[in-house]
């Protein structure tokens, strides 16, 4: 996929350009008069967007982005770097210059104003004249710039110059989010993936509207973060990971670059320490650790359930102590994850001092604790997460304890796993990923409501949804892709768009005219028979 921070020198997109002009002409000379130019096809329907937009208001002229047009910003560093971002997508593709100004009349424009919006939302106004986006926070005018990007032909999304016309439909839409937690995880211990391939992934989330990247970044196999005080965790615990290959660990320079890297694209980085189990890597880059002292081999199975801190000795909670304090200090975030799932060799005793320990530790260094749901079984810290991966078949007794935790303040984020878990394949033949919780085709993976799942939950509980993707069989950025397109859009819209959008015959429609945008943007995407693709 286009980087879109990457500059194309814009003399060869202008010649691009020109040499199309010429050909053009080419065809005239000497066949006179010239056929009248074919009318404009018309501009893809204002609410043909995913996510659905809370509020879409056809007009009647549509815009017509031009050779004339500008991007015009606010006099802020962040508004003309959102202005820069956009002319990025959209000059490879247009050949036009699109100047970022903040003087000027008609154009793209974008700007801050007070109004209903809220921290995300934005409203965009469509016409003759020019389109306008509004919003409170910047975060809603990088929101509107993706929808104006499905708005204008998938070909915008290419990397040399198209023939156009660019026309945005007329009308208003106004929307903001359903939900403020809107998450996509990616595993990096299974299988380790480089700053570049995570930052690329951050750029398809971005599409839609996702604002939480949450990187599992410790697990049996493998630790992915560098620890000053404690370096054999990411220089012995990284070296390898699934199948033996050489694994890697991000420096935390490199961590720095991908918060700062989501951060310009408005998504926020979640990191997870998982712990008590999943934690083989650290017990064996430090024998002291373990209960016995003796240090396990590392470990490139997919296996779970099988390693536990040492809940009864002291170091375990100095190490907790600093793992959490220097990753707390390069996380701007609020939240940090500390697992806690599959605890499957630690005693349930053993399990609810681990966590009665350990969440205090995540507070004092300024942080809200989210656990994976099997923390409901110990007492969640006030104001702590538990994002519950359950299924259909979880026991009714499971749910139950879940949902009593939310009722008592615990709120939740969804991951269905025989929903949300993009590393479950579509079908049998589905080459990559796991079927432990069931085949979760396209449709299955959208048709559900956050609001009403699970029994018992209030609705005001649930703080959003979120997309896991789970890499014991992922390796590569076409991997990633194929698994989470297109599931991810679904994943996205039931974070953003209203319950009453919900409609799967409709959003099969919308879904299906992102098949040429990831086409365009060289995304390699599973083509789900569930969903009406235009032929390629
Ligand atoms: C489970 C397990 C992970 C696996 C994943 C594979 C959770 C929360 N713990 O989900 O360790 O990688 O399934 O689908």
């Amino acid at each position: 996929m286009r980087r879109h921070h990457r500059t194309t020198p814009r003399i060869s997109r202008l010649l691009g350009s020109l040499l199309l002009v010429a050909a053009a002409g080419a065809f005239t000379v000497g066949s006179a008069p010239a056929p009248a130019p074919a009318p404009d096809p018309a501009p893809a329907p204002l609410g043909r967007v995913v996510p659905a937009p809370a509020s879409v208001e056809p007009g009647t002229s549509p815009y017509r982005v031009t050779g004339g047009t500008g991007i015009r910003v606010d006099d802020s560093r962040e508004v003309r770097r959102i202005g820069a971002y956009l002319a990025d997508v959209l000059r490879p593709s247009t050949g036009y210059p699109l100047p970022v100004t903040s003087h000027g009349q008609g154009g793209i424009r974008l700007r801050l104003a007070k109004g209903p919006f809220g921290a995300e939302g934005y409203r965009l106004e469509s016409g003759r004249k020019g389109v306008t986006i509004t919003a409170a926070e910047p975060a809603g005018l990088f929101h509107g710039v993706q929808t104006l990007r499905q708005l204008l032909p998938a070909a915008v999304e290419k990397d040399s110059v198209q023939p156009g016309p660019w026309l945005v439909a007329g009308g208003t839409i106004e929307d903001s989010p359903r939900y403020a937690y809107r998450g996509a995880m990616l595993d990096v211990s299974r299988h380790f993936f480089t700053v570049a391939q995570v930052e690329r992934y951050i750029d398809e989330l971005a599409l839609y509207k996702v604002n939480k990247l949450h990187l599992h970044l410790s697990d049996d196999q493998g630790w992915r973060i560098a620890i000053d005080s404690w370096p054999r965790l990411a220089t012995y615990g990284g070296s390898t990971q699934v199948d033996g290959g050489k694994g890697g660990y991000y420096t935390k320079a490199d961590y720095k670059e991908i918060v700062r890297y989501a951060a310009s694209r408005y998504l926020e980085v979640v990191p997870e320490i998982d712990m008590p189990g999943h934690t083989n890597a650290a017990l064996a880059s430090y024998a002291g650790l373990n209960c016995d002292g003796v240090a396990p081999p590392l470990y490139t199975g997919t296996d779970v359930g099988f390693s536990s801190l040492c809940v009864g000795k002291d170091i375990t909670y100095d190490f907790v102590d600093d793992v959490v304090r220097e990753l707390a200090a390069i996380t701007p975030g609020r939240s940090l994850h500390i697992g806690g799932d599959e605890a499957h060799s630690t005693s349930h005793a053993d399990y609810v001092k681990f966590m009665d320990r350990v969440q205090p530790i995540v507070a004092k260094y300024g942080k809200t604790v989210i656990g994976w749901h099997q923390l409901t079984g110990a007492t969640p810290a006030q104001g702590a997460l538990a994002q519950y991966w359950g299924l259909d078949d979880t026991s009714e007794a499971e749910k139950a304890q879940v949902a009593k935790a939310a009722q008592n303040g615990t709120g939740l984020i969804l991951s269905p796993a025989d929903r949300m878990y993009l590393d479950m394949k579509y079908t049998a033949d589905t080459p990559l990923g796991q079927d432990w919780a069931g085949l979760v085709d396209v449709k299955r993976s959208y048709d559900w409501d956050p609001g009403a799942y699970l029994p018992g939950a209030p609705a005001s509980a649930v703080r959003g949804v979120e997309a896991p993707l789970w890499t014991e069989t992922i390796q590569s950025s076409a991997d990633i892709e194929y698994m989470a397109f297109p599931r991810l859009a679904g994943a996205a819209e039931l974070g953003w768009s209203p319950a009453a959008t919900h409609d799967w015959d409709a959003y099969k429609v919308r879904l299906a005219a992102q098949g040429p945008r990831w086409d365009a943007l060289g995304i390699g995407y599973y083509r789900s028979p569930q969903v009406p693709w235009p032929a390629r």
